[in-house]
Parts: structure tokens; C-alpha cells; sequence
């Protein structure tokens, strides 16, 4: 399992938003609140901005809730506690396990997803990962860049989900894993 929790163990990093060494309501009214305001006079000048940023805010708390705080939001958790409730949701049922992280993932590329075109280009994520505390834009740029041929410039929202759901629920090492590479190649 050590493959998976080396996984999780990344995973705890970019949800720990303010890199106190726990994951608490306060990541996720930091990430929410930053996803939400940037470019915020631009958006203004759209008379439906608050109406999707109302909206925004609804989704990005449904997901905190339900996929990192199981829907406790006042829970605390530390990386072993973060990896431990992975460790066992794992062990529990492998099938619900997936499906719970095809669901997650499927929940928060959607917000991503800003100009709802059904893929996700190096702006969007690099708004997300810059919401979420992490402003290594080479980091994100290669992670980006793994899912992406580079020509391109757009994942489809379908592939980016797989993608994620494989990195975080597949437990053998395929030959190359070019999402974690990219993450330990770029770790600061
Ligand atoms: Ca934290
Ligand atoms: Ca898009």
C-alpha cells in the first residue's frame, strides 16, 4: 500500500491550504474564498456574477463537506488521520471507494471547469491549484502538461476526472505515472 499512501500523502498537501499540518474548516473557506474572488472587478462588470459566484461558494462547500470532511465540517484532520480515513474507506469497499472519488472529482472539476466547456485548460488549473495555496506554477504546469499532449492546450473533463480518480484509488505502479513524477519532480 505504499504506492497509494505516497499518493495520499500528496493529496493531504494540496487540500492543507494554509500548511499548518492539518485539514480544517479554515483551508476550505481560505481555497473557497480565493477560487471565488479572483478577478473579482472583472467579473463584477457581469451582471450575473454574484448569482454564479453564490453558487460557486454552494458547490465549493458541498465538496469540502461531503469529499474531505465526510460531513463533519468541523473535523480536524491530520495527514495520518487524512491518510487514515483513506486507509480504511480503501480497505472497507474498493468499489465504493472509486465511485466515492469518481463523484469527488467529478464535483470539483466542474467548478473548475469556469467557462463550462467540458475540459479544462492550464488557466483553470492554475487557478485552482493557486486557490488552494500552491503557486509553483512549474509544479502545476508539468502536472497539468502529464494529463495534456501538449498541442492541445484542453483536457476533456472526463479524462482529468480519470485521471485523478486513478492517481488516488489505483494501487499497483503502472510502468510510468506521470501525474505523481511530475509532483515529486517539482516538490518544494
Ligand atoms: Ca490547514
Ligand atoms: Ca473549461
Amino acid at each position: 500500500m505504499d504506492y497509494l499512501v505516497t499518493k495520499w500523502r500528496i493529496y493531504f498537501g494540496l487540500v492543507d491550504v494554509n500548511r499548518d499540518g492539518k485539514v480544517t474548516c479554515v483551508d476550505a473557506e481560505i481555497s473557497r474564498d480565493r477560487f471565488i474572488n479572483q478577478d473579482v472587478k472583472a467579473k463584477r462588470a457581469f451582471p450575473h456574477w454574484y448569482v454564479n459566484a453564490k453558487r460557486g461558494q454552494f458547490a465549493f462547500n458541498q465538496w469540502w463537506d461531503r469529499c474531505v470532511f465526510q460531513n463533519d465540517p468541523d473535523r480536524e484532520l491530520t495527514e495520518s488521520e487524512f491518510v487514515q480515513n483513506f486507509v480504511d474507506g480503501y480497505n472497507k469497499s474498493k468499489k465504493a471507494f472509486k465511485e466515492g472519488n469518481q463523484r469527488c472529482f467529478n464535483m470539483i472539476f466542474k467548478i473548475i471547469d469556469i467557462n463550462k466547456d467540458s475540459s479544462i485548460n492550464l488557466k483553470e488549473y492554475i487557478k485552482v491549484f493557486n486557490a488552494f495555496g500552491h503557486d509553483n506554477n512549474e509544479m502545476i504546469k508539468a502536472v497539468f502538461e502529464a494529463h495534456d499532449p501538449p498541442t492541445s492546450g484542453l483536457v476533456p473533463l472526463d479524462d482529468i476526472v480519470s485521471a485523478w480518480v486513478r492517481f488516488v484509488t489505483e494501487k499497483n505502479r503502472p510502468c510510468s505515472d506521470d501525474l505523481l513524477e511530475a509532483f515529486m519532480a517539482n516538490q518544494k
